[in-house]
């Protein structure tokens, strides 16, 4: 394997998300968020498509974030396993509901401000930095209930009183943000990504879009406010990215991969350059939707921009115009893909594109020339346990070291990059299906589909090769 020299103080680590790990879902005076209402499996599928009225799934449903992987309870325990592996950073979201509970009260919970308080102390103790996600797909149930979620301006109001309330709390503790988790998912789960449902009848682009506005708005004061209150701090947003090939060279097939990009560069464009690119206001236009702006809001935007550019990185996607290829859209992907002959698949059907991870670390560093971190990447697999207690994972260890080598790459072409935390360092419960078997980690959860099991935590023999990777700086993939 080419060995790669990656910068001094590169930031080594893992992510994960308050609701797919902490667990304690109504634990320190926590409110219920929109996660904790969607059930394991396929009507999670629904409600996150925001295809259903009523968000609330039936009693007798799993509820995986209610219990999650206990690292509320056991964080200490699961620190203590990341600065083993020599991690240098974390990244965690900070669940909105345990700080305001119903996201509208005039007082933070101090029992959730605490909680990560002590999080943030574990971590420094064992030098690791953490990597503060603000709001990762949990949107506290009350302000989708009374205000109908991001589709109303008053929760940019909300939004910037909880940022700035986390700013004021952990100003020495954190000095890496991100505004909102894969932005870009509002369009495709708008119920994850935003907490929007739907009504019949509705226009749905026409709320989206106002919604994205909303957060948009919200990012740029959060930004804002970051730098006021912590000036040695770094904010930055966050893409789901992954860039979509033409099927041909047809220039009906490229025109048509650049405007599936633009569908997400277009929230970064407005994070990262300060405006509404000019080909979405074309859009607006064209589908005739009128956004909502408020005298000013050019203005924040144009002052609010990020610092650095956040995004997960997953697989690439494929798009065509002709209608028999369109047939083979993909059903496993969140993102509409139709397959792509050169790419195998994971279990779940994701592509898996180590070139297109270089590319698209490209595209981005040639877009906003402003420093990545790569806060999301990893293999989502099943992953079994041998009568020894063993966890050969080598498919995983294999995906991660072409990833990191192309990340190598990307550097050497002139990229800046951070950091790398991949997915799921410990095994969590899944975002886009509620499932316990599509597991991440280099550290396995003894729990099943069912939410049965010890919650026992084991070393996987890919916890051994990423220790590795960090030890010789990426040197030994
Ligand atoms: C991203 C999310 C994460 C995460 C990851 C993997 O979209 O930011 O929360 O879960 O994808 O997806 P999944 O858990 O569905 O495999």
């Amino acid at each position: 394997m080419k060995k790669f020299s990656f910068p001094e103080g590169f930031l080594w680590g893992g992510a994960i998300a308050a609701n797919q790990s902490e667990g304690a879902y109504l634990e320190g005076g926590k409110g219920l968020t929109t996660v904790d209402l969607m059930p394991t499996g396929k009507n999670r599928w629904d409600i996150a498509t925001g295809t259903v009225d009523s968000f609330k799934p039936k009693e007798e449903e799993f509820y995986p974030s209610h219990e999650a992987i206990d690292f509320y309870h056991r964080y200490k325990e699961d620190i203590a396993l990341f600065a083993e592996m020599g991690f240098k950073a974390l990244r965690i979201s900070i669940s909105w509901a345990r700080i305001f509970p119903n996201g509208d009260d005039e007082q933070p919970n101090e029992a959730g401000l605490k909680f990560y308080d002590d999080l943030f102390d574990e971590l420094l103790k064992h030098g690791i930095q953490p990597v503060v996600t603000i709001a990762h797909f949990d949107v506290p149930v009350h302000l989708v209930e009374k205000y109908g979620s991001w589709r109303n301006r008053k929760l940019v109001h909300f939004f910037e009183t909880y940022a700035k309330t986390i700013f004021k709390r952990y100003k020495d503790k954190v000095k890496y943000w991100m505004t909102f988790n894969e932005i870009n998912m509002l369009l495709h789960l708008p119920f994850v990504g935003a907490g929007l449902v739907f009504k019949e009848g509705e226009n749905k682009l026409q709320i989206q879009y106002q919604a994205a506005h909303h957060q948009l708005v919200a990012s740029a004061l959060a930004v804002k406010a970051c730098h006021e209150i912590i000036p040695d701090a770094k904010i930055g947003c966050m893409l789901a990215a992954g860039m979509t090939y033409p099927y041909t060279c047809n220039p009906d097939d490229v025109y048509k991969a650049m405007e599936k990009d633009r569908e997400s560069f277009f929230f970064i464009d407005v994070q990262s350059r300060g405006a509404y690119p000019g080909y979405a206001i074309r859009f607006f236009k064209d589908n005739q939707l009128s956004i909502d702006m408020e005298d000013g809001d050019e203005e924040l935007l144009k002052n609010g921009t990020v610092d650095y550019i956040g995004f997960s990185y997953y697989g690439s996607r494929a798009t065509s115009t002709d209608p028999e290829i369109l047939k083979q859209i993909g059903s496993g992907n969140v993102f509409a893909s139709v397959e792509n002959p050169y790419l195998e698949k994971s279990e779940w059907g994701w592509p898996i594109d180590a070139k297109g991870f270089r590319i698209t670390a490209n595209q981005l560093y040639d877009r906003y020339q402003k420093p990545l971190f790569v806060v999301e990447n990893g293999l989502g697999a099943v992953d079994e346990v041998t009568p020894e207690g063993e966890i050969n994972d080598d498919y995983r260890i294999d995906y991660l070291r072409k990833h990191v080598a192309a990340m190598g790459e990307a550097i050497q072409d002139g990229v800046e990059i951070l950091g790398y935390t991949s997915w799921g360092p410990i095994d969590i419960i899944s975002a886009s299906t509620g499932e316990m078997k599509k597991r991440y980690g280099y550290i396995y959860v003894d729990k099943d589909n069912e939410g049965h099991g010890t919650l026992s935590r084991m070393k996987k023999k890919s916890f051994y090769w990423y220790k590795e990777v960090i030890a010789s700086n990426g040197g030994n993939l």
